[in-house]
């Protein structure tokens, strides 16, 4: 990968819009309890299955958690998907957890998806392209519209209640979300592509941000 241009985009107050044609990526520079992005999906999140990759590359270590995506609506922690304080990843569906003891993530870019099904229960997730074990979790359990989309912050309140200690810190990109789970081949295909999502699709998503978050525009 060569780093061809990069546009820096520092806006303290916020900043908005959509650039294709690049690979956007976002680098949260510091522990903040106010920087955070928001994403505005394509449709709404009454998810009963999903997909959800991002590429992550982060110098937070040791016994320090942090938050890799959050949806809430005004009430629930809807899908929220953590680093955890003993390494496991993880995602929380309405209060319940499901846990992955994996690799942990570090300073080189990683790739992540995080599949669930309803019908079945079945949640997974893959590191690079390479699939865990499958878990079962919320079965039967519908995913709420009406909220919203975070990087950077676990909301424990609508927008805000954020926690500095719980912050995101480093890069990510490639945020891309489908209302139904990729088959394994997909998902492999995808570790170097940026886009696509039918519910999410980093390519095109809008972004609302918010703080000290910079916008990077890298030419693959
Ligand atoms: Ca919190």
């Amino acid at each position: 990968m060569r780093l061809s241009f990069i546009l820096f985009i520092t806006i303290s107050a916020g900043f908005s819009g959509t650039l294709a044609n690049r690979r956007r990526s976002l680098v949260f520079r510091s522990e903040t309890n106010t920087s955070y992005v928001e994403l505005i999906p394509k449709k709404p999140l009454s998810l009963k299955a999903f997909t959800l990759c991002m590429r992550v590359a982060t110098e937070l270590s040791g016994e320090r958690e942090f938050i890799l995506f959050a949806y809430r609506t005004q009430d629930f922690d809807e899908l929220n998907v953590w680093k955890e304080l003993d390494g496991r990843l993880s995602f929380y569906l309405s209060g319940d957890g499901v846990f992955f003891q994996v690799p942990g993530l570090g300073p080189l870019q990683t790739h992540l998806c995080f599949t669930w099904d309803s019908s079945s229960g079945a949640a997974a997730l893959f590191i690079d392209g390479r699939k865990s074990l499958t878990k079962i979790h919320r079965k039967g359990h519908t995913i709420r519209e009406g909220g919203s989309v975070i990087l950077g912050q676990d909301p424990d309140n609508y927008l805000g209640g954020f926690d500095i200690n719980q912050s995101f810190v480093g890069e990510i990109s490639d945020v891309n979300m489908w209302d139904y789970v990729l088959s394994d081949t997909a998902v492999r295909g995808r570790t170097a592509k940026m886009s696509g999502g039918n519910v999410l699709d980093w390519e095109t998503v809008d972004f609302r941000g918010n703080g000290e978050v910079v916008q990077i525009n890298v030419n693959l």
